[in-house]
């Protein structure tokens, strides 16, 4: 019998127990991903594919959900009603993401409450980006323009993800990510036709957030010790580095636009390889922000454990709605 490697381990098609409808599970898995199709909640799959896509898919919840508060704290400081009602519109938004993506979890078997609880003790993770602080009304827009320009890079990849609820949560959630980029990118240029004083904001809130932002796509691909998996089951299309240039050189001729430098000096148009060559990053700064030490790590937290502990009151009458409606 041939024996190969399965989720790190060395087997022979078999596990105890299981017998043939392990191996035929496991063949038809590896068939549907050869082929590039979608496996689905009721499909067999490794336990090591399960947990590799409840961890991203909860990291990526969590993301958007904590991803509120940055910008959520200048919704009654915005400058005007139109700006405040898209504000509210977008971070609302965001709340929706971060519910379609526990939705997508539930399908693996995950437990909501669980993954909550999982955030706020620290063993799971949510995107860096999200504890840096917000501190002008300039940083909405370089959120939307260049925060959300790179979850567009990273995420429509995943539309094509092997995991179909994963999958098609991302259709939608692009969509609106493309929505989002687009009012920070006028918010900014209209900031960048107004005052001498705005266009100084704009201009140091992009110094601030560019290198937070190329860290969102993780650390480079040698020091990435998930990347090679997830591409072999194509949950990840695409390494950390290529997302990574790909924003790069769809953001360069934006900046240039809005008239805005971005603050690297390595940043330069290499003909030869027909991309921008650029810095790197600071990532031991990255690993510090994901090891809880960022300049907001604790607040965010502490504000997300709080607002769960506040909707105690919202989750405990609606289970009663649905006890008296007998569902
Ligand atoms: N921040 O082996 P690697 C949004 C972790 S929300 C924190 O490369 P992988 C928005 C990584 O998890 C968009 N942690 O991992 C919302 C791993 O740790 P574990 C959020 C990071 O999974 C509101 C370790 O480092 N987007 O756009 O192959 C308002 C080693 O990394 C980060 C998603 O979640 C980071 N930046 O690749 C506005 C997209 N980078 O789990 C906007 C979905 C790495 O082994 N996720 N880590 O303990 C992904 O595409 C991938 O998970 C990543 C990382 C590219 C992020």
């Amino acid at each position: 019998m041939e024996r190969r490697v399965v989720d790190g381990r060395l087997v022979d098609g078999r596990r105890p127990g299981d017998g043939e409808e392990f191996a035929e599970g496991q063949a038809r898995f590896e068939e549907t991903i050869a082929a590039d199709q979608r496996v689905e909640p009721r499909d067999w799959m490794p336990e090591a594919y399960r947990a590799t896509l409840v961890r991203q898919i909860a990291q990526h919840a969590h993301s958007e959900i904590i991803g509120m508060q940055p910008e959520g704290e200048w919704i009654t400081r915005a400058p005007s009603l139109r700006r405040k009602a898209i504000l509210w519109a977008k971070v609302q938004d965001e709340a929706g993401h971060g519910l379609y993506l526990y939705g997508a979890a539930e399908t693996l078997g995950a437990d909501r409450a669980e993954l909550t609880r999982a955030l706020v003790e620290g063993r799971q993770k949510y995107s860096s980006i999200f504890n840096y602080p917000t501190l002008t009304f300039a940083d909405v827009g370089v959120i939307g323009w260049l925060v959300d320009g790179a979850a567009i890079c990273n995420q429509v990849p995943l539309c094509r993800t092997s995991y179909g609820p994963y999958a098609r949560a991302m259709v939608r959630v692009c969509k609106e990510e493309s929505f989002h980029q687009r009012q920070g990118f006028e918010l900014l240029w209209t900031m960048m036709r107004g005052t001498r004083a705005q266009r100084a904001m704009v201009r140091e809130a992009v110094d601030r957030w560019w290198w937070p932002t190329l860290m969102m796509f993780g650390p480079p691909d040698a020091a990435s010790p998930n990347s090679a998996r997830s591409m072999a089951w194509r949950v990840k299309r695409h390494s950390n580095d290529e997302l990574r240039q790909r924003f790069v050189d769809m953001t360069v001729p934006q900046a240039e636009r809005l008239g805005v430098t971005l603050p690297d000096e390595r940043l330069r148009w290499n003909p030869e390889r027909g991309h921008y060559d650029f810095g790197a990053p600071d990532f031991a700064e990255l690993a510090r922000v994901i090891a809880g030490d960022g300049p907001c790590n604790a607040e965010r937290v502490r504000r997300r454990a709080a607002a769960h502990e506040e909707g105690a009151w919202v989750r405990a009458a609606a289970r009663a709605h649905a006890a008296r409606r007998g569902e």
